[in-house]
């Protein structure tokens, strides 16, 4: 199965430059760890890059909570990617149809495009979404790899087994440009090729009273991910840092057990 292959392996399947830049961070960091940046200022989030850059393979934003989001502010936070060897993933769930989406990651105030290494979009619309985000970028400096939402974490998502098998079948069919999933379960008919990242992860929490549900590293990373996404756990922290230094630590000793299993 996919989850006992090493990432090293798994990079060589890759047939995406984007992801396999990715693989390639998980390995020279030892990180599988996605921090969630959900804060509404372009220097909380900035700052908080700084803080635990060392510790990510990637930073998750919504560019759409930022109160003060300029096009500087993805400028400064891609030097601090840089720095500290981490990707940036726009978790922008784009759901629309083909043309509305095009124009969303091509245009608009903020240029998703031009800067994000990886989109987040959901299935619903069909195939065409990502036609649209293939046309979108044609409108950008550079291309993006997209992650497709297939099941979600919070309690009653409408994400069923049937959902979720009709939705893989769109990345299976857009090979070069889908490169990985958001998910709960381990899609095993999925090959290795994909990534796999996995929101919900918490140790001090069992939900947020807004139907988000946890699940530690150790869960998820045996379940279904290869990467885990924390949020509040690291930016709720009094110490993010630290915090931030432990998700990792963990989830990256839980992906050596089930790849040496
Ligand atoms: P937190 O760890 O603070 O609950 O944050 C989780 C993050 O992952 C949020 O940014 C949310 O948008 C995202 N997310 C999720 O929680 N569940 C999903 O199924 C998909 C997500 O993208």
């Amino acid at each position: 199965s996919w989850k006992a292959l090493h990432f090293s392996e798994r990079k060589k399947l890759s047939q995406n430059e984007i992801a396999q830049r990715l693989y390639q961070v998980m390995l020279d960091k030892e990180s599988n760890l996605a921090v969630a940046a959900d804060l509404t200022s372009c220097a909380a989030v900035l700052a908080l890059a700084e803080a635990i850059g060392r510790d990510i393979c990637l930073l998750k934003i919504h560019v759409d909570i930022i109160e003060d989001f300029t096009l500087e502010f993805i400028m400064d936070l891609k030097k601090i990617a840089g720095r500290h060897n981490f990707l940036i993933m726009e978790d922008r769930k784009f759901s629309d149809i083909g043309f509305t989406v095009s124009n969303q990651l091509g245009g608009g105030l903020y240029r998703i495009g031009d800067w994000a290494d990886f989109v987040t979009f959901h299935g619903l619309p069909g195939s065409g979404i990502v036609e649209g985000l293939k046309t979108g970028m044609k409108n950008c400096s550079r291309s993006v790899a997209c992650i497709l939402v297939a099941d979600m974490s919070s309690k009653g998502a409408l994400t069923g087994p049937e959902y979720v098998s009709s939705a893989v079948k769109i990345a299976e069919e857009h090979r070069d440009d889908v490169v990985g999933f958001v998910t709960q379960t381990d899609l095993s008919s999925c090959d290795a090729s994909f990534l796999r990242m996995t929101p919900g992860v918490n140790i001090s929490a069992a939900g947020d009273g807004l139907g988000q549900q946890y699940n530690s590293p150790e869960e998820v990373v045996g379940r279904c991910a290869d990467i885990i996404i924390v949020g509040r756990g690291v930016t709720g922290a009094a110490d993010p840092a630290a915090a931030a230094a432990m998700y990792k630590t963990r989830a990256f000793a839980a992906y050596r057990r089930r790849v040496d299993k």
